[in-house]
Order: C-alpha cells, then sequence, then structure tokens
C-alpha cells in the first residue's frame, strides 16, 4: 500500500488526530452497510425506515428491522478496521473517534473514547414518557407489538438518530470540536450523504486539517479531500499502523 510523503510525515508530527466513521467500517464484520447493494432489507431505502413517519404508520416492521439488524450484532465480532482505530486511540496523545454507527463494536475492539452521534441500537426508550427500558425489559420482549414501556405502556422506540431528527447536542458538540481542532482527520467508510455528520471532514479541511479518506468507492466527499486511500477499512487500516508505526 502506498502512503504519500505527506501522510507519513504528519502522522509523525500530529498530536490531534481525529476519525470520523460510518457503515463501511463493519461491512467486514458481516454488518450490511445502508446503501450497498445487498441484504434481506436492502428493498426498504434507509430513509423509508429510518423516520418517526415509518415508525408511526408501521411500529411493528421497524421494530423487526432494528430487532434483525441486532441479531446480527450478536453473532459477529469486530474486524481488524475497528481494532486498528482502538490502537490508534493509543498512540496519539489526542484521538477522537465520531461514528455515525449504532452498532457499538468500536466500544467491542477497545476504543474506550467513542462519540456516538446517530446513536446506540442497544437502547431503547419509551415514545411516550421518554423512559429508557431496561436491559432484562427488553430481553423479554419476543414479538414486536410486545416493545411497550413497562412504566406507561407507551411504545419503545430504538435510541438512534431518524431523519428530520437532531443530534445529540453533547456528541455533536464533540464531534464538530474535534473536526475543528486536529492536525489529521480520517473519514472511513461512509458515503457521506447523510448531513450534519457529511459536514465534519469538510469542517476539518477549512479548519486546516489534512483529510484523508479510506473507502474502496469513492464518495460524495471524495473530491474535497486530501488524499484517498481506495480500499477497504481492514485491509488499509491495519497497513498504515504496520508501515508507518508509532508516531
Ligand atoms: C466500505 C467498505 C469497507 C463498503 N471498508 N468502506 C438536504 C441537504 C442537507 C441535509 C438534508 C437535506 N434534506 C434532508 C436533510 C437532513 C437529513 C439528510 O442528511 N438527508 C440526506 C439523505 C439528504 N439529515 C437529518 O435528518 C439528520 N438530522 C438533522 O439534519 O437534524 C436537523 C433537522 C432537524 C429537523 C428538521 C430538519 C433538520 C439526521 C440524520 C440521521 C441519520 N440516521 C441514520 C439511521 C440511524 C439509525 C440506524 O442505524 O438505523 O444513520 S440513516 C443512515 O445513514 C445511518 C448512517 O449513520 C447514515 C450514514 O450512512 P453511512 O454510514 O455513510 O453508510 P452508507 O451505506 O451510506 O455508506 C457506506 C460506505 O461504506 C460506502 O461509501 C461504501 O463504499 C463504503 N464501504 N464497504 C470501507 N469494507
Ligand atoms: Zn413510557
Amino acid at each position: 500500500m502506498k502512503f504519500s510523503d505527506r501522510l507519513r510525515e504528519l502522522w509523525h508530527r500530529s498530536t490531534k488526530v481525529s476519525a470520523l466513521t460510518g457503515a463501511g467500517v463493519s461491512r467486514e464484520s458481516g454488518v450490511p452497510t445502508f446503501r450497498d447493494k445487498d441484504g434481506l432489507w436492502q428493498k426498504f431505502k434507509p430513509e423509508e425506515l429510518a423516520n418517526m413517519d415509518a415508525f408511526l404508520r408501521n411500529p411493528d416492521l421497524v421494530w423487526g428491522w432494528y430487532e434483525h439488524r441486532r441479531q446480527v450484532l450478536r453473532d459477529i465480532e469486530p474486524n481488524p478496521g475497528h481494532y486498528a482505530l482502538a490502537e490508534m486511540e493509543k498512540l496519539f496523545p489526542s484521538f477522537t473517534l465520531i461514528t455515525q454507527n449504532v452498532d457499538g463494536l468500536h466500544q467491542r475492539a477497545g476504543s474506550n473514547r467513542v462519540v456516538e452521534i446517530h446513536g446506540n441500537i442497544m437502547r431503547s426508550f419509551c415514545v411516550s414518557c421518554g423512559k429508557f427500558a431496561s436491559f432484562e425489559h427488553l430481553e423479554s420482549v419476543v414479538e414486536a407489538h410486545q416493545a411497550i414501556c413497562d412504566a406507561c405502556g407507551g411504545r419503545l422506540r430504538p435510541d438512534v438518530v431518524w431523519f428530520g431528527e437532531m443530534l445529540p447536542v453533547e456528541a455533536y458538540e464533540k464531534a464538530q470540536a474535534a473536526a475543528r481542532d486536529c492536525d489529521l482527520f480520517f473519514t472511513i467508510g461512509t458515503s457521506g450523504v447523510v448531513y450534519p455528520a457529511a459536514g465534519l471532514p469538510l469542517l476539518a479541511r477549512e479548519s486546516g486539517a489534512y483529510v484523508v479518506e479510506i473507502n474502496p468507492e469513492r464518495t460524495e466527499i471524495s473530491p474535497f479531500v486530501d488524499e484517498v486511500l481506495s480500499g477497504t477499512s481492514a485491509q488499509i487500516l491495519p497497513a498504515l499502523l504496520k508501515e508507518l508505526g508509532t508516531p
């Protein structure tokens, strides 16, 4: 794998490094992405399921989609890309991992400082009273229609960010600060079509960071980055660590 001299230099000189990850990073663990054409749920676009109107119209369908995804997560493991990112947290004096992923795989790989800007699929809360469901209660839900709040009988929904909803304020502020204030920014496995997350690499670049994209395909972001590393995250991230070594 060929890395530019500029990237080599910055890898060794940077004290503040940030990374934004998307669904592509979990693909080599067996988690389907949203917009690549494979998988059981690909007849639905994410825009059709990941929104409050869809949930109100057909809560069982939407709950079923999330339950299917939780089942997939039970049987899989983080991949070498997740582990390389966990390693990078130890290598740089300051490293912020911003993820759009709701699957918790970064934490399972050992990343301690993960900023989840689209929530986490393992938590659920009541749309009527806001109470979070306990782990035990969620375990007892077998059929979608049983996903009901034990305090008020309202419907439970996953604690994720749907289209038209605000991102969690604290997490998004941390993400913006990490993009604004870093020397090197990686955008990895994201198509860059969903805002405001897709604005973070651009914010980093405007703020003076060197922006590197890792993706097997060209994306909406590719024309605006400093360097594109074309390949999968499970190949490129471990190769970066191996070739460029300890900063
Ligand atoms: C690999 C690989 C490998 C494959 N290795 N790579 C017009 C302009 C600007 C904004 C808007 C607009 N119209 C509407 C909006 C707002 C809207 C938006 O952005 N819409 C666009 C679709 C146009 N955004 C919102 O609504 C957001 N909120 C907001 O703006 O609040 C303010 C507001 C409030 C009220 C009213 C109006 C505004 C919220 C967005 C929430 C997104 N939620 C989801 C679902 C989360 C829950 C869940 O998981 O179900 O987040 S949608 C889905 O997309 C999910 C993802 O995090 C997100 C991004 O997807 P990602 O990760 O990039 O995945 P893919 O599949 O798209 O791409 C995978 C990539 O991996 C590809 O590039 C592959 O090549 C690559 N890949 N294998 C590395 N092995
Ligand atoms: Zn309730």
